[in-house]
């Protein structure tokens, strides 16, 4: 493989080190001297009525600081935050959702909803007067299941007596059910894209330290301005510049860590309120119980097509599980972003979407890696394979059909959206090759002989990224004393945005990568919307090379004067001005050094022109044993267009990452809430089963550059959340693939062996 790229050399990351020999700085690590901590009373009860609250003995047991209710908060002012007034439900009246106030206020809507807040000297001693805070409930019925819920057993607001908390129509459904009449060949699918927990390594964390004018949020989170937003609107009603957020390393983010939660909310309320030092460090069994989860989302899908296998038309109905509460993007994602991309790499002439946002008694969801279009991608993608199937046209041959043409780019899509560039079929058959095609028949028989069932998976997916914040302002400043320093508002949780951001200025303006420093994280410094939707090398890189760009032009008239030169006469290149047609010049360090202050610092904004469209071919084969229903991944291969790669070391992670969490969906993962009592089943790693390195071969990927974006300068489409849109259609369909012949045609997630073996011995009965 071609290890340059045009913007140079794969280095290393550049944060590892740090990372490595433990100098990262997460919250947990800053000191805690006069920290006062803060822990919560949450409720054991899917839905009650909070009868009597008592919290008179913890308000007096050891080292207690401050217990808080919902009643101090609202003394605040701080009432019920806001949801997104713009959805409706579909009668046309206003969004309906229970006011989510930060601590319960008489009712609880989900296990783990915090109720009571206590601030003490120590953990142990907010735990312990934790202990005695008492909790008059009278339980509710609770409903956690969708179908129950829109059958509205219970309700959990009033205005939404079918717990539908609002609707979206996308498409037009008399083309649909035309398509649908003429078509040679339907296949429908009921798909459940289940309840996952993001899991970050590092869990919700947060230090509020307030000093007399202004206070100091140290916060795990992708999205630093909006955290300064949201408590300066909804919890401190102080003006944002008096908040100053402070990002260091993060464990992982997914997404999770985009929302601001009601606990982070809390602590920077109190520590306001005591003028004192609180932190809030989340247990694991807190991260399960309520850190904002992942898709659930359930969908009746039809693909109608004609005799050729040609598409007609795609009728999607899904029910998406919002939780109690609303979190904002816990519905964009259901209603906007994720349907976006229904079409897949197909072109698809009709399409008809309803989506309902359902209220139930479980956790919010919201944003979790691919946020959306995994869920969109899995539907396209398991109804190609039922429709290869049934038409016997197969699953390569079948999309061949279908695909979008390279030619026919920039594509407008049935969902409206321009696809830029794109060369699906390409990418199809160079990944066909890459997977040994040829082979593959030899080796489906060999597993046969040995008893066990052989089938391979093959996607053709396509995602956007960007969610649709274009812009992003960077600083980039050059010293007298040798350092070129970058501030981005985009935020690192793990990618490797040093190292990229690194290297892009170190090609843009010449110089050596290791006299560069990349600054993230600080609300003083640089504000913009931060790390989500593989915004950061697309939106971010490009305002990073924007910036060095524009410090050239900021400098240039400074050389010139420096060399008694006219501007015109002066060219910029390898780190140095120098006067044209001669050999007299200035670096830019020296340059720097001659300026007030010995340096050139410029601030500069930049706007990428619409949404890139990252896309490529995964093939898994996976082996069945079909007495067991035990599943073995042989081969993961891949073939993907990210448009430009600044650094294929960072694209391949990624896309291993991806491909590991796509395949967790796919295997192992669930967030099962219990349909009686509304508990939750999975609050534990000993319930909830995330993916390991045993559990997959050695990837096989490949990143072709054949294919730049369009819509940016620098060519590239993002890459931090393709790899789990692609894997989880690939391994699913691969395993159908396997049991076909069994007569099995369809397998829940997670597939578990348990999940195999019944279908296996259903499809034998
Ligand atoms: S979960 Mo992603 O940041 O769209």
């Amino acid at each position: 493989m071609n290890t340059m790229t045009r913007f140079g050399r794969n280095i290393r990351r550049v944060e590892d080190e740090r990372l490595i020999t433990g100098r990262g700085r997460y919250v947990g690590n800053i000191a805690t001297d006069g920290v006062a901590e803060l822990v919560f009373v949450r409720s054991p009860h899917a839905h009650a009525e909070i009868t009597g609250l008592d919290v008179s003995a913890a308000r007096t047991a050891p080292g207690v600081i401050a217990v808080y209710t919902v009643e101090d908060l609202e003394e605040a002012g701080i009432g019920a935050i806001g949801t997104i007034p713009m959805f409706k439900r579909a009668d046309g009246s206003d969004i309906a959702a229970p006011p989510r106030f930060l601590l319960a206020k008489g009712r609880v809507r989900h296990v783990g909803e915090p109720v009571v807040a206590i601030v003490a000297q120590t953990k142990a001693q907010a735990l312990d007067a934790a202990e005695l805070v008492v909790v008059d409930y009278d339980t509710l019925p609770a409903v956690v299941d969708m179908e129950a819920a829109i059958a509205g057993a219970v309700v959990l607001c009033p205005a939404a007596p079918d717990n539908i908390g609002a609707e979206i129509v996308h498409g037009d459904a008399a083309a649909v059910d035309a398509a649908f009449a003429a078509a040679a060949h339907v296949v429908s699918l009921d798909i459940m894209n289940q309840r996952l927990v993001a899991n970050a390594m590092e869990p919700r964390s947060i230090l509020a330290m307030p000093e007399k004018d202004r206070i100091a949020v140290y916060n795990a989170s992708q999205a630093p301005t909006l955290v300064q937003d949201f408590l300066s609107q909804s919890v401190l009603m102080e003006p944002a510049e008096a908040i100053h957020v402070v990002v260091g390393d993060i464990g992982g983010g997914f997404g999770m860590k985009a929302s601001v939660h009601n606990e982070e909310a809390v602590t920077v309320f109190a520590a306001r309120k005591l003028g004192q030092a609180v932190r809030f460090i989340a247990e694991r069994g807190e991260e399960f119980a309520s850190s904002v989860h992942g898709r659930d989302q359930a969908s009746k899908a039809s693909l109608a097509l004609d005799a050729q296998g040609k598409i007609l038309g795609l009728r999607v109905d899904t029910l998406a599980n919002l939780g109690a509460y609303i979190m904002p993007v816990g519905l964009l994602i259901p209603f906007v972003l994720g349907p976006k991309i229904l079409p897949g790499t197909y072109h698809v002439p009709s399409i008809h979407v309803r989506i309902r946002g359902v209220l139930t008694n479980t956790m919010s969801t919201a944003a979790y890696r691919g946020a959306g279009r995994p869920e969109s991608l899995y539907i396209i993608e398991r109804l190609m394979d039922a429709a290869a199937a049934k038409s016997g046209i197969g699953a390569a041959e079948i999309r061949r059909r279908n695909f979008i043409q390279p030619a026919a780019m920039p594509a407008t899509t049935i969902m409206g959206e321009v696809y830029d560039c794109g060369n699906f079929p390409y990418f199809l058959e160079q990944a066909l090759a890459r997977a040994d095609d040829a082979g593959f028949a030899a080796r489906r028989a060999e597993a046969e002989a040995r008893g066990k069932k052989l089938g391979r998976g093959i996607t053709s997916y396509v995602e956007w990224t960007g969610a649709y914040a274009f812009t992003e302002t960077v600083d980039v400043t050059v010293t007298g004393d040798h350092r070129v320093i970058v501030h981005s508002a985009t935020q690192a949780m793990g990618q490797g945005l040093e190292t990229a951001y690194t290297q892009l200025i170190a090609d843009r303006l010449g110089v050596d990568p290791m006299l560069v420093s990349v600054v993230q994280g600080d609300t003083d410094i640089v504000m913009g919307p931060g790390s989500y939707g593989s915004r950061s090398a697309f939106v971010g890189g490009s305002a990073v090379a924007h910036g060095a760009d524009t410090w050239v032009e900021t400098a240039l008239p400074l050389a010139a004067e420096a060399l008694e030169a006219a501007n015109a006469d002066i060219v910029f290149g390898q780190g140095a001005f120098t006067i044209s047609g001669t050999d007299r010049g200035i670096g830019i360090f020296d340059l720097a050094g001659k300026q007030a202050g010995g340096q050139i610092a410029i601030k500069a904004t930049h706007t990428v022109e619409n949404s890139s469209w990252p896309n490529g071919c995964h093939i898994a084969e996976v082996e069945i044993d079909p007495d067991t229903g035990v599943s073995d991944i042989k081969r993961y291969t891949t073939v993907d267009d990210v448009g430009n790669a600044i650094n294929q070391m960072l694209v391949e992670g990624q896309i291993h990452g991806g491909i590991a969490q796509g395949t967790g969906q796919a295997l192992h993962e669930i967030c099962r809430y219990d349909s009686e009592g509304g508990q939750l089943v999975t609050g534990s790693f000993m319930d909830y089963q995330m993916p390991r390195a045993a559990d997959f071969p050695s990837f096989d990927v490949t990143i072709d550059q054949s294919v730049p974006c369009t819509t940016n300068m620098l060519g590239v489409k993002g890459c931090g959340e393709s790899g789990t849109v692609a894997a989880t259609p690939t391994i699913i369909n691969a395993m159908l693939d396997a049991l076909r012949p069994l007569g099995v045609s369809d397998l829940p997630m997670p597939a578990t062996p348990f999940a195999v073996w019944e279908a296996v011995q259903a499809a034998r009965a």
